[in-house]
């Protein structure tokens, strides 16, 4: 029986690429302190709730031939959030880099994310555990989760477990959310003199933890790719049946930058936006009228088929469904103890629900089909969102379209067919072989995390940047967490929360999309990528994705 794929064996032994400062090693670098930083805004509120963090400086590495040998020190690091191609190889980095600084050091996994902390759930790292997982997908490796770290009574069993372990730094690999929980973790350690650092990592496929100074977050790189793999596949089965609109919804929480690079990479009929919908104050109906029109368009020139990219939040960003969400979250959470609506069946609860909204977000609700009632009535996770993984817009919007054609047809404005078939494309993506850029990318966030802990820092997020150059060319160092906080509301109160990026409508990734948009919409422009490579020539490689490489471009012109 075989135990392991040929290129599973192969990508074992690939050794990922440092950058040139972290290159020499662990204990032949130097800090550079750059200035001190402020927050994104509200600076009172995050300086007050951060004083002991609050506005430290942006720090680099440069290589020194003096050998700094620091004390030995256990680390402990968690996996938080939804798997990103490349959580193994932060670990396999943070785990070299500490023992090359002293092979006395130990490293310890929590077990199933940040629970593990708390519940003191840990493994110890050994050096066969590490090789069975280097350059390799998922976050099985320890395992993840999504329990929030924010209370005082979690910071204190923390604490104990860390204190029973000889922790002296914590290395927490998450998305906006983990980091704003690491940021506070941080600032409680400072605080009670607990003598324990924390480092962040940019973790997450949505590619939303990104500002000036994360160039992107690890994940997005290889899930765009494999989404943008089979999306080509798509897109050829496509336009060789010639009698199917696929419509593909795409993970990725809030934000686009998914859809949007993935549409970069294989030029489909159609992609939509979420933020454009928002910015535009588009209704459901009028993103139904512009699929409809496209759709009959095409089937003018005699063409029944397309593909048609549906972002992953977009319920959320359509204004009136928006505004009814907000207000149900509100509405689900009294309803939560009223044990007369918890044993309703289905339709009472939605007359229920229909009752206590007000009239506009009543009809909004009233008017969307019982299945996604029915998905918009499931769990919050446990920040307070919508799961929207579980919101089938993709279905949603065949239907719609569907109607609306028929509309058209007998109004003799759609003379052609309308069949279509759904997909949803995520969990494809999230735990698939890091791709080169992934994989070094990832296993110097993780060295460099060691870096920023061997010099005493706390409350920083591991940075590498200068990413479209090549990996020797990139720059490590450490961005205080503080700098890319602001207040927002979450549950009804506001919080420090890290900000999240979305799609910057006047930004050059999104401009390339509007340039190109309506001759993809009629002409069949489509690009086939093919499946990641991990061995051969660097041009097909060693390339990152079209969002770095437009923004990138955009920054030189700046320049
Ligand atoms: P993170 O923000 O934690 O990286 O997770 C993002 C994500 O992959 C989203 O794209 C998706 O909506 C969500 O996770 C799905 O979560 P789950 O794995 O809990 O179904």
């Amino acid at each position: 029986m075989k135990e392991l794929s040929s290129l599973q064996i192969e990508r074992l032994k690939y050794q990922p690429k440092l950058p040139e400062s972290l290159a020499g090693g662990i204990n032949n670098l130097e800090l550079v302190e750059g200035n001190k930083t402020e927050c994104v805004k509200d600076t009172e509120q995050i300086k007050e709730l951060f004083s002991n963090i609050y506005g430290k400086p942006i720090v680099t590495f440069k290589k020194t031939p003096e050998k700094i040998i620091p004390e030995k020190s256990n680390v402990g690091v968690i996996l938080s959030g939804g798997q990103a191609p490349g959580g193994h190889n932060v670990i396999a980095g943070l785990y070299d880099a500490l023992k090359q600084a002293n092979p006395q050091n130990k490293l310890y996994g929590f077990l199933g994310g940040p629970s593990g902390i708390i519940e003191g759930n840990y493994i110890e790292f050994t050096d066969e555990k590490i090789d069975d997982y280097r350059n390799t997908g998922g976050f099985d490796i320890i395992g993840s989760g999504r329990t929030k770290l924010e209370t005082e009574e979690q910071f204190q069993k923390a604490l104990k477990v860390c204190k029973e372990l000889d922790i002296t730094g914590i290395v927490i690999i998450g998305g906006d959310d983990s980091n704003t929980n690491a940021a506070l973790l941080a600032e409680w350690f400072v605080k009670n003199n607990a003598g324990i650092q924390v480092i962040g990592c940019p973790k997450t496929i949505d590619g939303d933890l990104k500002n000036d100074q994360i160039e992107i977050s690890f994940g997005f790189d290889t899930a765009t790719k494999t989404y943008a793999e089979l999306i080509g596949n798509i897109l050829r089965d496509a336009n060789s049946a010639k009698k199917y609109w696929h419509f593909i919804k795409l993970m990725g929480r809030s934000a686009t930058h998914v859809g949007l690079e993935v549409a970069l990479q294989t030029q489909p009929n159609i992609t939509l936006i979420s933020e454009e919908v928002e910015e535009k104050k588009m209704s459901l109906k009028q993103i139904v009228d512009y699929i409809a029109q496209i759709v009959a368009k095409r089937a003018d020139l005699g063409k029944n088929f397309g593909v048609a990219l549906i972002p992953e939040g977009l319920i959320e960003f359509i204004p009136e469904i928006k505004s009814m969400i907000s207000n149900l979250n509100d509405v689900l959470a009294v309803l939560e103890n009223d044990s007369a609506y918890k044993s309703a069946d289905e339709n009472t609860k939605f007359n229920i629900i229909e009752n206590k909204l007000n009239n506009e977000d009543s009809s909004v609700f009233a008017s969307l089909p019982t299945m996604i009632k029915q998905q918009l009535l499931m769990d919050r996770d446990p920040h307070g969102n919508v799961q929207v993984s579980k919101i089938e817009t993709e279905k949603l919007l065949i239907e719609m379209v569907s109607h609306k054609l028929e509309e058209m047809k007998n109004e003799g404005n759609f003379k052609g067919k309308f069949s279509a078939q759904c997909h949803f494309f995520g969990y494809e993506g999230r735990c698939a072989f890091p791709t080169n850029f992934d994989a070094d990318y990832c296993y110097s966030l993780g060295y460099n995390a060691f870096a920023l802990l061997k010099f005493g820092l706390t409350g920083y997020l591991s940075s590498v940047k200068n990413l479209s150059a090549p990996a020797l060319e990139w720059v490590a160092g450490g961005v205080p967490l503080t700098m890319m906080m602001n207040m927002e509301k979450r549950h009804g109160q506001f919080k420090p929360v890290i900000k999240k990026a979305l799609v910057e409508l006047n930004g050059p990734v999104f401009k390339e999309l509007e340039k190109n948009r309506e001759v993809w919409a009629m002409e069949d422009k489509y690009i086939y990528p093919g499946a990641i490579q991990y061995f051969g020539p660097s041009s097909i490689c060693d390339i990152t994705t079209e969002t770095l490489r437009l923004e990138n471009a955009a920054k030189l012109t700046a320049v």
